[in-house]
């Protein structure tokens, strides 16, 4: 194969790895829900699906009710759970990403005096190519919380709805 006709090559595979490919639809599934704060920091259990056929990204998530919210993964590291950032969650066209404890979560920083037991505050989830969504968020006790989001954590977050 020839230099000029290697690089023409390349030059279409880059074109179809980047050009554009459908539409992401985006909706939020089921209850969404976070824990009563411990420590000043609060779990919020939520899965977003898209029924598009292009993918997207969560790139942010705010409330008026909190510091600030963080996305974070829980890894295990030496046998140890840690959590990293992230800066961004992809969400796969025809996929769904659940946020949950012990996985990929986003995380009440600084919780204020709205999220206690019985409350309900605003959640606003900005995605890379999507309009905002907004949802309400209803306080429950942490046990009730895991109760509704262990229950099928040996799943991939990622998997395709079927
Ligand atoms: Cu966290």
């Amino acid at each position: 194969m020839t230099t000029r006709l290697l690089s023409t090559v390349l030059f279409v595979a880059v074109l179809a790895a980047c050009g554009p490919s459908g539409e992401p639809d985006l909706r939020v599934v089921g209850d969404v829900q976070a824990a009563v704060p411990v420590a000043a920091s609060s779990q919020i259990v939520l899965t977003i699906a898209n029924d598009g056929d292009g993918r997207d990204e969560l790139v942010d998530a705010t409330t008026p009710s909190a510091l600030g919210i963080e996305m974070h993964i829980t890894e295990i590291v030496d046998g140890r759970a840690t959590m990293r950032e992230l800066d961004a969650i992809p969400i796969p066209a025809g996929g769904q990403v659940r946020f949950r404890p012990g996985d990929l979560h986003l995380m009440l920083i600084v919780p204020d005096e709205t999220v206690v037991e019985g409350g309900t505050f605003q959640l606003t989830l900005h995605f890379d190519r999507s309009d905002d969504i907004t949802v309400p968020v209803e306080v429950v006790p942490l046990l009730d919380l895991a109760e509704e989001s262990f229950d099928e954590l040996d799943a991939d977050p990622t998997d395709d709805r079927g």
